[in-house]
């Protein structure tokens, strides 16, 4: 059984997409990461990162205790190992490294700059002047739009023609192309494997997973939206717990 510790995020639908279409059971472990969930002992213990997506499999290969898993990419790729399905294995390594190139390029390019562009977008005029910041990650995010252009102008799917883990990776953080100021029409091949995910059922379910969380803030009270700021804001390193 696979425990997916979630929230409904773009980084958390990638998994929930995978999950969906591996048709395998899992259990979804709220992780509310506006409360501070990810903070708690239990779960950097394997997520250290404090940081969801998580998965623990309670039933590994090795037969051994429950293994953890943090990163989204990391999650996707073990999870497509184990079930051997929508990732080459490594005798294959052409296919292989393929799709694990663009789960990288995913991974430290599409996710991170769109998440950045996000934060300064969101920013109040009391942050200051954020006009550089916002045109450097418009700019990379528009870029980011432009490399799966081009990789899905050369094959059906952005890894190769078959459908795999590189596409249920980049996906979830497409959805938002509006509210990210790009054009879709500038994108032709971006769109037809745009408007062909979003008509796969599992695509759609795994959208969805999570869609009745999520917290009535105005109920919190002011210590709580205090403690909150504290605890989410400005993180820096933490102390080593002692185990
Ligand atoms: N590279 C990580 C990024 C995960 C990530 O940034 N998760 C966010 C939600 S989308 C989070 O847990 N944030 C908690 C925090 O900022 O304290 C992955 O892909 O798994």
């Amino acid at each position: 059984m696979y425990e997916l510790h979630y929230w409904p995020t773009p980084n958390g639908k990638k998994v929930t997409i995978l999950l969906e279409e591996l048709g395998v059971p899992y259990d979804v472990v709220p992780c509310n990461i506006g409360r501070g969930d990810q903070f708690q002992d239990d779960f950097l213990a394997f997520s250290p990162n404090n940081r969801m997506p998580a998965l623990l499999d309670t039933q590994p290969l090795d037969g051994g205790s429950p293994l953890g898993v943090f990163e989204s990419g990391a999650i996707m790729i073990y999870l497509a190992d184990k079930e051997r399905r929508f990732i080459a294995p490594a005798s294959d390594a052409r296919g292989r490294n393929s799709v694990v190139q663009w789960v990288m390029w995913q991974m430290a390019n599409q996710g991170p700059k769109t998440g950045e562009r996000g934060h300064f977008h969101r920013l109040g005029e009391e942050a200051g002047d954020q006009s550089y910041a916002r045109r450097r990650f418009d700019d990379e995010v528009n870029r980011c739009y432009g490399v799966l252009n081009y990789a899905l102008s050369r094959s059906q799917y952005v890894a190769s023609d078959d459908y795999s883990i590189a596409d249920m990776i980049c996906y979830p953080w497409t959805v938002g192309w509006q509210q990210q100021g790009q054009d879709i029409d500038e994108f032709p091949h971006f769109k037809r494997w745009f408007e062909a995910l979003s008509a796969r059922d599992a695509v759609v379910r795994g959208m969805a997973v999570g869609s009745d969380m999520g917290e009535d803030y105005s109920k919190l009270s002011a210590e709580e939206i205090e403690r909150r700021k504290a605890l989410l804001y400005n993180q820096r390193a933490r102390p080593v717990r002692a185990s």
